[in-house]
């Protein structure tokens, strides 16, 4: 290990680096910023133990990386390293200033994110102390810093010991970690019910220094009018920094989506503020994935001194288009409307990537929003337990059409909003993030809250001083009314007023008229209960094992044996909120397995039984979503929990944490396709209800084509439909009698394959069951595949004998992403997939590895 004097010399060394700014803008404005990212040292506060950090990151991060901990994520290592957060930790640099940056007015330590209860020192001084990982600080250090080597320490308190004091002193109701809510810091870094207890500190965003002389930007606010033909109207507000008598000008730019710049505006500042006026002649118009494009226009603004020096430059990349949400009146759903348009919303709820947030890279941020679309969502919901997302995962949104439901980070918890210093510490934190990401054309709604009023079952949550609660445990999980109000409608809702009249704001979810459905999963009933569910709706799932190859990364051999070993059960969190209660995972998995049961047949093996949990989550989730959809206009949202993970787990995600798809998310693409062919079966009339729903703008036209086979694949009878669906409409085109076919064959010896032909995109296919699959009577399909291609690139053609349920293909051991997979496979017509890896392969190599499998291939026999 290197010694602490290596280490230090060489953070100093590599601080010269850095004496170019940062390219804020390539023409060198006045305002410069010197980054102090990278090489830090960490040591337990008090202890003079130094090791090699990194910022931005986290102590946990640093540990491992300096092979002082076991990977957290690994079995049960997520226990042995609870003692971390039990004890503060210092981080530091040193960092060189020349005679020119000290000669500049203004120098400020500009920190973008610690991790939360911080003293920042300057050469041995105290700068400030913070407590909100959410907000932004900066400190005047002009007098601290002299020429030559100076340094930065950031102390973190830990909160563990502050929290339990605060609790101790006032008890607040929570669903949460006792007292968490006291710290404004990630809710799930506390753990939560998919996700691990690792309560981190550090340097988690940017950290710098800034400097100018006579004035900065401060915010750039652009509002839309679009209430004239073929024009759009922009009202671009500058707001700056500056010394009361300084004398400046804005000049900006807008830059139209293909990249011309068009004619420079300029316009006096007045006090240091400004607004400008802009045509859109003929604007291109921004809309959600599958509704048209996603255009963007960057105003590029500049602040200039009398003499024209650039004094400061910035940037927003906006897209034109309104947005409205409306509230739920009535037998009318809530819905979203972009452009005048209604549109059902389709997608998930995303929570973070990472438990340590500073491990997700830009691209695979941007992997995960391209995820979404190649499923045809169009929303994602960023829920309130997390953290205020980065800017990477917001721009990926605005280019790749995905619509967001953006939680402010409050979840499942009372908070003591009866305490003015914790209303002007949010107060503060909504500012700074509504400053950053209203300009996103990607973000639909603002929301207060994941489910603090009206929890599960509809219970309204009240905040009962302490000594009320007494022993009565029903009034745990409650708070006040006007407490409510007070922090979600006045403080977050008033923000919004001011900085982003034209965003819409909800104060909470689910209490907007949108719906929490979670008496599936918590509550145990069959799937067949989301059919008595209408309206938008943003919360239900179910949940799944992960695929083995993510089941491997955390376990070790003797873990894979049964999904109830305990090391495996350590990562089902359903039934506990941290690493400390008291469930093992075992209701969750038995909850898993009862309702596996309850559709399929018994499993034959340890992997069967994680394919066939996913099948199953993904037969429940599509069961849902088709119900919903074809029922719009009087459901026009699904947005199933949960989109990915922030761990190797199981839990209600379609993705893991490694990015890989589960059944779920592959079957996602069928059921949010643009247009959906779907079946209703009534069992007591013996006829099957054929379904057309389409997003599409415009009519479509085509074929339905129906099939009835047995399930040795014999055609029983089939018909076809000439079907005009308009635009954006959903409706029964057809039914088809098989009370006879039922008499002679029984239900579960019959399928329906349906497939409508509407050219390209627009075809679409779908299996109708008349039974539970476990009552199916599966014969082996014989499935066998052919290959072409070569290098990364391979098309299999898979074939099958009889008809073959969820049939998916695997590559044990290597990486690769698959067109499709979990889809039904008829005899004589064979299905193609391409398959995408990530490092050549032969053709013999690949057939020596490739498995097609299928629900059958799962079943003991
Ligand atoms: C919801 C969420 C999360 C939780 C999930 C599963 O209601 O808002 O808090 O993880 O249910 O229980």
């Amino acid at each position: 290990m290197k010694t602490i004097s290596t280490i230090l010399l060489a953070v100093v060394l590599s601080a010269k680096a850095f004496a170019a700014p940062s390219d804020r803008d390539d023409r060198q404005p006045d305002y410069t910023r010197f980054d102090l990212n990278g090489a830090w040292v960490v040591s337990a506060s008090g202890s003079n133990d130094w090791f090699a950090a990194t910022v931005p990151g986290c102590v946990h991060t640093d540990l491992l990386a300096a092979n002082r901990i076991p990977d957290p994520f690994y079995r049960d290592n997520e226990k042995k390293i609870q003692w971390i957060s039990e004890q503060g930790w210092t981080y530091r640099r040193s960092f060189l200033v020349t005679e020119d940056l000290l000669q500049r007015k203004h120098l400020l330590l500009r920190c973008e994110g610690l991790d939360t209860l911080a003293t920042v020192l300057v050469n041995g001084v105290e700068v400030g102390q913070t407590d909100n990982m959410y907000r932004l600080w900066e400190f005047d250090v002009k007098k601290l810093l002299k020429v030559g080597s100076n340094n930065i320490e950031v102390r973190f308190a830990p909160v563990l010991p502050f929290i339990r004091s605060k609790e101790a002193g006032q008890h607040l109701p929570t669903w949460q970690y006792p007292g968490a809510a006291y710290v404004r810091k990630m809710p799930c870094n506390f753990g939560w019910d998919w996700g691990p207890t690792v309560v981190t500190c550090g340097i988690w965003r940017d950290i710098a220094l800034v400097a100018y002389d006579t004035a900065r930007l401060d915010d750039v606010r652009i509002s839309q009018d679009h209430g004239q033909k073929d024009q759009v109207k922009l009202t671009v507000q500058v707001f700056t920094q500056t010394a009361p008598s300084a004398d400046l000008k804005v000049r900006l730019v807008l830059t139209s989506p293909d990249g011309r710049p068009g004619q420079p505006v300029e316009s006096t500042l007045i006090k240091g503020q400004g607004t400008v006026e802009l045509t859109v002649p003929r604007p291109q118009l921004w809309w959600p994935a599958g509704m048209g494009k996603q255009p963007l226009y960057t105003v590029k603004v500049d602040l200039l001194d009398p003499q024209g020096k650039l004094l400061d430059a910035t940037q927003r990349r906006i897209g034109l288009r309104t947005m409205q949400v409306v509230e739920q009146s009535g037998s009318q759903p809530m819905q979203f409307v972009v452009n005048g348009l209604p549109y059902f919303a389709k997608g998930a709820n995303w929570i973070p990537a990472d438990a340590f947030p500073t491990r997700s890279t830009k691209a695979q941020l941007r992997q995960f929003m391209a995820d979404a679309v190649a499923v045809n969502m169009n929303s994602l919901r960023f829920w309130g337990g997390g953290y205020y997302e980065d800017d990477a995962l917001f721009d990926a949104c605005d280019e790749l059409g995905i619509c967001i439901w953006m939680d402010f980070k409050f979840a499942c918890s009372t908070y003591p909003a009866y305490d003015a210093g914790f209303l002007a510490n949010v107060r503060q934190e909504a500012i700074e993030q509504v400053k950053r990401l209203r300009h996103h054309p990607s973000i639909a709604v603002w929301c207060g809250n994941n489910e603090i009023m009206f929890f599960r079952g509809g219970n309204e949550w009240k905040w009962v001083p302490k000594e009320k609660i007494g022993s009565d445990e029903s009034n745990l999980g409650k708070m006040s009314t006007p407490d409510y109000n007070r922090l979600f409608k006045d403080t977050l809702g008033g923000v919004m007023r001011e900085l982003a009249p034209q965003s819409a704001y909800v104060t909470g979810s689910p209490d907007c008229g949108d719906v929490h459905f979670w008496e599936v999963w918590h509550g145990g009933k069959p799937f067949d209960a989301y059919r008595g569910i209408h309206g938008f709706i943003s919360e239900f799932g179910f949940q799944s094992f992960p695929v083995p190859a993510t089941a491997a990364a955390f376990t070790a051999p003797e873990d894979r044996t049964s999904v109830y070993a305990p090391m495996f059960k350590h990562h089902e969190r359903s039934n506990r909120s941290s690493v400390d209660s008291i469930d093992d995972g075992q209701i969750g998995t038995d909850k898993i397995m009862k309702i596996v049961r309850m559709n399929f047949r018994e499993p034959k093996d340890f992997e069967s039984t994680l394919w066939l949990s996913q099948i199953n989550q993904a037969y429940g989730i599509e069961f849902a979503a088709e119900g919903w959809r074809r029922e719009m206009p009087r459901s026009m949202g699904c947005v199933y929990w949960q989109y990915n993970d922030n761990w190797p787990s199981t839990s209600w995600s379609s993705m893991d944490y490694f990015g890989r798809w589960k059944a779920l998310h592959y079957r996602a693409r069928h059921f949010y396709s643009p247009v959906l062919v779907s079946g209703d079966f009534n069992a007591a009339s013996g006829t099957v209800a054929l379904w057309l729903t389409s997003d599409e703008l415009k009519p479509v036209q085509g074929k339905l084509n129906w099939r009835v086979t047995d399930l040795a694949g014999n055609e029983l009878s089939a018909g076809q439909l000439n079907v005009t669906q308009a635009a954006q409409t959903s409706s029964k085109v057809g039914s088809i009698d098989l009370s006879q076919l039922v008499k002679s064959h029984d239900g579960t010896n019959l399928l329906v394959w349906v497939k409508f032909d509407g050219g390209g995109k627009l075809t679409t296919d779908n299996v109708v069951l008349l039974a539970r699959p476990k009552e199916l009577q599966l014969l082996d399909p014989q499935l066998s595949f052919t290959v072409s291609g070569s290098g990364t690139n391979y098309t299999v053609t898979v074939c099958a004998g009889k008809p073959a349920l969820w049939v998916w293909l695997d590559l044990p051991g290597v990486d690769a992403r698959f067109s499709d997979n979990f889809i039904h496979i008829a005899p004589g017509a064979p299905a193609k997939f391409s398959v995408q890896l990530t490092k050549p392969m032969s053709k013999s190599g690949l057939l020596k590895s490739l498995q097609a499998q299928s629900l059958f291939s799962t079943y003991k026999q």
